[in-house]
This record gives structure tokens, C-alpha cells and sequence, in this order.
């Protein structure tokens, strides 16, 4: 006879073993917060992300049953990244920031390889009919709203999954079984209460009053998924953002002062600050050489130059001039050619408004 409570503690014994920070077990029914996903998909919120609104993930979504034949629990794990270091130093001119998630190598493909590992170790415990099906990030699965019912945190006014005393930063993943594990208990503080800080300072005020975001404005989406142009009334608000941004997770007060864990996804291979003028030498090639097993080949040469150009626009040093002038008569590419030009712009108003000065 199968010892569940027993097997339970295994599991969590061997996914700390593997380096899995945190875990829980949740009930695969009913789905938390499912509605506020269909609320949120009715009103637009998921942009260009048309996999998030398909007819057949979003019923997924509604029944981890149609994902795994007679799922019942979902094991929650989470594990910690690397936090910024200097939490709220701006980018010295000429150089772009990248979100702190992205300065490791992916995350999909180490976390997938430590979930395999969890999944066999279940297998050698309970014999390979059990069914298991792993996740992390990518599957249609609400993540969040799974670790919040699993006990490991709350999801904060930022929409991010905050865990007491050790903040939210932090790659979620799971594992869908037909295993009847005993659940635990639903985290149900409120960690926000009267704060509003992440309101206060989002660049693009996209964070919306109900834990969610209007991802059209937020500015880890229009750096990374967003294959097109950022439109202009977006341009300046993306700030120093080379890729993704953490402004909502840095002035969070549960992540002043986490007690640091040991992240599982390695040291960081890339800068916290990156230098942008460089990257407009790089050819496909040397693009996906240099930047080859990060996130940061998601939105491709295009869309990385694209922001390169528009965080220069937004410095508007002197210096980018030439390599924007010299972009605009040798590149193609709409996306890259709208951003460089916007940036010339800027960078020539702002000389323009400097000389009047001088003239007064
Ligand atoms: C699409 C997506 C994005 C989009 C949209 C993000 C968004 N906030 O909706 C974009 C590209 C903008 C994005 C950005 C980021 N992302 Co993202 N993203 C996802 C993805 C694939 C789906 C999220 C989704 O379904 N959004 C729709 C909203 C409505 O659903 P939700 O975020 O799950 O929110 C639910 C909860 O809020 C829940 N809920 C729970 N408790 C409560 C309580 C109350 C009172 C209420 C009302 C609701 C509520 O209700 C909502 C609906 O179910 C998930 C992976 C996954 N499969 O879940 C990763 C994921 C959410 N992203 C992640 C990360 C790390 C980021 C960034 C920090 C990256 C960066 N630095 O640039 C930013 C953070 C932006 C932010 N403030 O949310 C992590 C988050 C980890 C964490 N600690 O929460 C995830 C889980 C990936 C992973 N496996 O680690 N992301
Ligand atoms: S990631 Fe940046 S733009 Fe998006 S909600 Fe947070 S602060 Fe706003
Ligand atoms: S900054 Fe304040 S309101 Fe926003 S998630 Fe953190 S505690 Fe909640």
C-alpha cells in the first residue's frame, strides 16, 4: 500500500536535494483565480500573446485534466535567481539594463533538467504508471495562482508570486500528476495590504487594480515578446530597459531585504548593464554567438537593437549620433529603422534645446 503523506515528504526531500528552493502540493480542482485569467484575456491585457487567449489553452488553463488524463495534484516548485545587485543605480550613459532573470543562462532548459530528475525519482518510488507532466514557464498552466493555492506565497499588487521573507524573485515550475497527494494549505495573507509602491513607480502605469497587468504597456513585454515597433507614447517610459524590466519587484519592500538563497540557475553570465553601441556591429551571426543560451535571443537582433536604440534615444548622448545616422543608411529592417530614427530625434531635440540655452 502506498504511503502518500510518506511519498510526499520524499518528493520534497529529494526536490530540495535537486535544488529546488520551495515546494508545495495543490489539488489540480478547482483552478484558483481562473476567472481573473478569462477577465483578463476579455479585456485585451495579453496583447500579441496570442497563445495565451487559443480556444484550446484556455481551456487547459480551466482543467489541468485536459493536460494530464485524471490529474489530481500539482507539485509547486520554485526557484530562486539572482537578485539585482545595486538595486536602484540608473544606467551610466551608453549602457542599457537587463532584468536580472535574464543574466543567467535560460532557465527553461536547467529547471526542465531538474524536473526530469524529480520525475524519476517519483517513478522509481511509485513504479512508472504514475503520470507525471512537467512545466515551467511554458505550459498552459496558471503558474501563480497554483503556487499561491500550493502555500508558497501570495501573488502581490505587482502580479508577481511573493514568498515571506525571501521576495519574488523567483521561476516557478511544476509537475502535473494523477497522484492523490495530500495538499497543503492555501497561502491566504494579504502580503500588500495599504502598500503601493510598484503602482507608484511602474514606468507605464499598466499595473491594473486587481493583481494583473495590462501587458500591452508593460515593459517586459514590449522589450522581449513584442516582435513589432514600440509605439512612441511608450518610447520614453522604457527608460534604461534594454531587456525586460524589475522596477516593480526592486521598490517592493519584501524584496529589501530577502534572506539570500542559493540560486539553482547558476552565476550570471551577462552584465547587470550592458554596453549598447557595440550591438549594432553585431551581425546575425555574432548575435546569436554572443548572446547564444540567454533569454536575450528571445526577441532576436531586431528587437534587441530595437531597444538598444530607443534606451540611447532616451540618454540622448551625443555620442550615439554617428552609429544612429550610420544605422538608419545601412539597415533594413522597419522595427530597427523606426526605433534608430525616433532616437535621432530625440537626440537632436534635446542638442537643439541645448544650443537655444547656450543662445539666451
Ligand atoms: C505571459 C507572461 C508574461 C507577460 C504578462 C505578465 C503578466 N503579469 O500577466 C509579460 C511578458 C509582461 C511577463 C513579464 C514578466 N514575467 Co512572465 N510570464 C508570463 C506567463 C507565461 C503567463 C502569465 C499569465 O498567465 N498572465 C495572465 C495573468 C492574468 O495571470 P497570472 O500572471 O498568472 O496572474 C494570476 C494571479 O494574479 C492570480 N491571483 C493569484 N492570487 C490572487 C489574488 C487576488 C486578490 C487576485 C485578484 C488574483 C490573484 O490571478 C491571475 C489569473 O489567474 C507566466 C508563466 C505561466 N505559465 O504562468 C510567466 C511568469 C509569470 N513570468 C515570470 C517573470 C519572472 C516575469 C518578469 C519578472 C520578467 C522580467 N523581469 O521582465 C516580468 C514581470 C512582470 C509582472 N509584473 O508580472 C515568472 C513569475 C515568477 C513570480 N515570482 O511571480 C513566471 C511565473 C514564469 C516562471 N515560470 O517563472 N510575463
Ligand atoms: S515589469 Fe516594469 S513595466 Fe511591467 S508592470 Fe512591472 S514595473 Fe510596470
Ligand atoms: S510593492 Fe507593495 S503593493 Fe507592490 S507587490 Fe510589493 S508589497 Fe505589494
Amino acid at each position: 500500500m502506498l504511503d502518500l503523506s510518506q511519498l510526499r515528504e520524499d518528493i520534497k526531500t529529494e526536490a530540495a536535494r535537486l535544488g529546488f528552493n520551495h515546494i508545495g502540493f495543490a489539488p489540480s480542482s478547482p483552478v484558483p483565480h481562473y476567472q481573473d485569467y478569462l477577465a483578463w484575456v476579455e479585456a485585451g491585457f495579453h496583447a500579441e500573446m496570442a497563445y495565451l487567449a487559443r480556444q484550446d489553452t484556455l481551456e487547459k488553463r480551466g482543467d489541468p485534466s485536459l493536460i494530464l488524463e485524471g490529474c489530481q495534484s500539482i507539485i509547486c516548485l520554485a526557484v530562486s535567481y539572482n537578485q539585482p545587485e545595486t538595486t536602484l543605480r540608473a544606467a551610466l550613459p551608453g549602457e542599457g539594463r537587463i532584468s536580472s532573470y535574464a543574466r543567467t543562462q535560460d532557465y527553461h532548459e536547467q529547471i526542465m533538467d531538474m524536473l526530469k530528475q524529480l520525475e524519476s525519482f517519483i517513478h522509481s518510488r511509485v513504479g512508472s504508471e504514475s503520470q507525471l507532466k512537467s512545466y515551467v514557464d511554458t505550459g498552459p498552466v496558471l503558474e501563480r495562482a497554483f503556487a499561491s493555492q500550493a502555500g508558497l506565497g501570495a501573488v502581490g499588487k505587482n502580479n508577481c508570486l511573493i514568498i515571506p521573507g525571501k521576495g519574488s524573485y523567483l521561476f516557478l515550475a511544476e509537475i502535473l500528476t494523477n497522484l492523490p497527494l495530500p495538499p497543503d494549505q492555501p497561502f491566504t495573507s494579504d502580503l500588500c495590504k495599504n502598500c503601493q509602491r510598484c503602482i507608484e513607480a511602474c514606468p507605464t502605469a499598466c499595473i491594473q487594480p486587481d493583481h494583473t497587468i495590462d501587458a500591452s504597456r508593460c515593459i517586459s513585454y514590449l522589450t522581449i515578446e513584442n516582435k513589432n515597433t514600440i509605439p512612441d507614447n511608450l518610447k520614453d517610459k522604457i527608460g534604461h530597459w534594454l531587456f525586460g524590466c524589475d522596477v516593480c519587484q526592486m521598490v517592493c519592500p519584501h524584496n529589501a531585504r530577502p534572506s539570500k538563497e542559493t540560486p539553482s540557475v547558476g552565476t550570471p553570465v551577462l552584465p547587470e548593464f550592458l554596453e549598447l553601441t557595440q550591438l549594432f556591429s553585431l551581425s546575425e551571426s555574432s548575435f546569436k554567438e554572443k548572446f547564444n543560451k540567454t533569454p536575450l535571443t528571445r526577441p532576436k537582433r531586431t528587437g534587441l537593437l530595437r531597444n538598444a536604440a530607443i534606451v540611447l534615444g532616451n540618454q540622448k548622448g551625443d555620442h550615439a549620433l554617428p552609429i544612429m545616422e550610420n544605422v538608419l543608411k545601412n539597415e533594413s529592417d522597419p522595427v530597427i529603422l523606426d526605433a534608430c530614427g525616433w532616437a535621432v530625434n530625440q537626440i537632436k531635440q534635446n542638442n537643439s534645446a541645448n544650443q537655444d540655452l547656450r543662445d539666451d
